[in-house]
């Protein structure tokens, strides 16, 4: 069984190289390949670990041989799973790894914002001293927060929100209830939250979910906390609404190329490089989490799986 790791892993220490090395012939690449050298490489193998490389129909319609592809990632955006699917590849992902990293990430990004922490911490570097009048924060006991998505991650957010004594409500696509989530329509989540968290997965449905319209029925004092794909977002709408004070403030993990400039310069928005996952336990979940779908895959029972060959 050959099991290729495609592209630079982010975290996988000698230890856990061997213990990958126990399913099969391991094989870890360290750098980013382009198309045909990851068509090559997938083309060489049973199964695969990939971090970062776009598979779509083109590149999956050149791979031979793989039967096997766990994402290390929750997202699955990079990939085209029917392309996958009709090549008979099975596709997992790891939705487990990062639930409470992400969860804690949405609170600092949202203190960071309501409280201009980053802001403040320059002013302080730059000399300030009991500062108050640019810095008046936004007290999160008794707000209400709106979560789009009850998953897991979600409802690692809405536990943690019961902590601060926030009202917490929520909107699904099928309309389930979630402990400690309040299920409300998605017309209401967007006009009585005064926080609104996203918690869903990228995929052509939910594509710009948020788009100029629904953005526009925010209240305009509400912050925008997105620790998800920013595509989920119409950013050049938001960036609009953030600019003429339709939009309070905004929090984000993941930036798109709209207006993104302008979006870098405004002074109510707090921004971090897609780390919201990034933890010291998480990275250690994340490997055990692509152990275990490997291992599961190996023994015939594949766990956390996208899609598997039809028939
Ligand atoms: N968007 C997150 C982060 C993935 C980053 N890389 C990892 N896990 N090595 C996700 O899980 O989809």
């Amino acid at each position: 069984m050959k099991i290729v790791h495609l592209d630079e892993p982010t975290y996988l220490p000698e230890v856990w190289r061997l213990r990958f090395a126990e399913l099969g012939d391991f094989e870890v690449f360290d750098d980013r390949p382009d198309p045909r050298t990851a068509a090559a490489r997938l083309s060489c193998a049973d199964a695969a670990v990939v971090e970062w490389t776009k598979l779509d129909a083109d590149l999956l319609a050149k791979v031979s041989r793989l039967r096997y592809i766990t994402l290390v990632t929750s997202s699955f955006d990079m990939i085209d799973l029917s392309a996958a699917q009709a090549r008979g590849i099975t596709v997992a992902h790891c939705p487990d790894y990062s639930c409470q990293a992400v969860a804690e990430h949405t609170f600092a990004l949202l203190l960071a914002v309501s409280r201009r922490l980053v802001a403040a911490d320059i002013a302080v570097r730059q000399g300030a001293s009991h500062l108050y009048r640019p810095f008046l924060g936004r007290q999160l006991r008794g707000v209400t927060l709106g979560l789009l998505g009850t998953g897991r991650i979600a409802t690692a957010v809405a536990r943690i929100a019961g902590g601060f004594g926030m009202r917490v409500i929520g909107t699904n696509r099928t309309g389930t209830a979630v402990p400690g989530i309040t299920p409300v329509p998605l017309k209401d989540l967007l006009r009585c939250s005064d926080v609104l968290s996203l918690h869903l997965p990228l995929t052509p449905a939910t594509r710009h979910i948020l788009s100029a319209d629904r953005l526009a029925a925010l209240r305009p004092t509400a912050v925008l906390v997105n620790t998800c794909r920013g595509s989920l977002v119409d950013q050049a709408a938001l960036v609009g609404m953030l600019a003429d004070g339709r939009l309070a403030g905004a929090a984000l993990d993941d930036l798109t190329e709209d207006d993104v400039d302008r979006l870098r310069s405004l002074d109510n928005v707090v921004l971090s490089p897609g780390i919201a996952w990034y933890t010291d336990v998480a990275r250690m979940a994340n490997l055990a989490e692509i152990h275990h779908n490997l291992h599961s895959y190996l023994a015939g029972r594949p766990a956390n799986v996208l899609v598997a060959p039809v028939g």
